[in-house]
């Protein structure tokens, strides 16, 4: 069976190890997995290019992610940090660890001998040995930009960097809106369209729904691909009890007029039979009562305690997705 999963960072890499786990060779339900990972939260910084969600995944499947953090390298040191701050060497709010730093140095590296980031990511990917395959969205630069208010401006408007909205200001300035910034030149990574044409199964996980799945299903041509596609596409809701599991959701969900429940984010996505992106959509218990409204606008869904707490609770997950998957076959 082959899956495809588009995803973001820290919620999407925990589903994953669940899905790898009950999808192994040796399980009932042996698949071939490959992540189609955002890249708009990338940004360049003293020089090197630094890609947090494609990081996420790959140190968290390869073993070497900070835990309570949920980002960067466990074991992690903060010198050259604190080297910058000492130059003064802007931007002092993002903390770039050294072990880090090397993945961004190698990157950088490559890039700038002319390899595409897909071709990047699959050389950093050889030391980590994740189980699955990891594509970027696209090879072209897209980056996501938050609007804001800003009086000096004659528009009354202006834009940051996602991570600086995120990390320095921690999503606490009103977003007035989400600009994926070089979008409309960029094309899907190769392998990403094939991807989605050939998959068993495509999943949405637990990630941010606006600025993780927002991006990857903005780049030219992969929001029709998953429309086309023949395989069941499934989502977790990130969103339990009105509220995010993990991150800021809610204020990028209030920014596009969502209200943050898993109905509403379900309603986002859309059914695939009025040309959205969902079939099925897994919510938590606490959220049963919206199962007949999701039901309602054409979206099979499934209520299944969604914390991911520990391994077998993430397991549990991903086998409910499969299930409910099953459930919808043939389309
Ligand atoms: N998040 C923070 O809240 N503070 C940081 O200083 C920070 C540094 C950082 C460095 C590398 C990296 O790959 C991720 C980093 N993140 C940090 C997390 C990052 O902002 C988020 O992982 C995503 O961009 C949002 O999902």
């Amino acid at each position: 069976m082959r899956i495809t999963v588009l995803a973001g960072g820290i919620g999407a890499a925990r589903f994953l190890r669940g899905l790898l786990a009950v999808t192994g060779p040796d399980t009932a339900t042996p698949a071939e997995i490959t992540v189609i990972g955002n890249t708009g939260d990338d940004i360049w910084l003293f020089g090197l290019k630094v890609c947090p969600d494609l990081d996420s995944v790959m140190y968290t499947l390869g073993g070497g992610a900070s835990d309570e953090r949920g980002w960067g390298r466990e074991d992690e040191s903060f010198v050259v940090k604190e080297e910058l701050a000492a130059y003064g060497a802007e931007p002092t709010w993002f903390g770039l660890g050294d072990r880090d730093l090397a993945t961004h140095l190698v990157r950088s590296q490559m890039l700038g001998a002319g390899y595409p980031l897909s071709k990047v990511t699959a050389a950093l990917c050889t030391r980590w040995k994740l189980g699955l395959e990891l594509i970027p969205m696209s090879d072209d630069r897209v980056e996501t930009h938050v609007v804001i208010a800003d009086a000096a401006q004659p528009s009354g408007r202006t834009a940051i960097h996602f991570q600086e909205w995120w990390v320095r200001h921690h999503a606490a300035i009103p977003a007035l809106g989400f600009v994926q910034v070089g979008n409309d030149s960029a094309r899907p990574a190769p392998g990403v369209l094939e991807a989605i044409a050939t998959a068993d199964l495509i999943i949405l996980p637990p990630s941010n729904p606006v600025v993780s799945i927002g991006p990857i299903v903005a780049v030219p041509g992969i929001r029709e691909a998953i429309a086309a596609a023949t395989a069941p596409v499934i989502g977790v809701s990130p969103i339990v009890g009105g509220a995010p599991v993990r991150g800021m959701a809610d204020a990028c969900l209030s920014a596009i007029g969502v209200p943050t429940s898993a109905a509403a984010v379900a309603e986002h996505y859309g059914s695939r039979r009025t040309g959205g992106l969902l079939d099925g959509w897994l919510i938590d218990e606490v959220d049963a009562s919206d199962l007949a409204a999701i039901e309602g606008h054409g979206i099979r869904a499934l209520a299944r305690p969604l914390l991911m707490d520990d391994l077998p609770a993430t397991a549990a997950i991903a086998t409910a997705a499969l299930t409910l998957a099953r459930a919808l076959l043939p389309r």
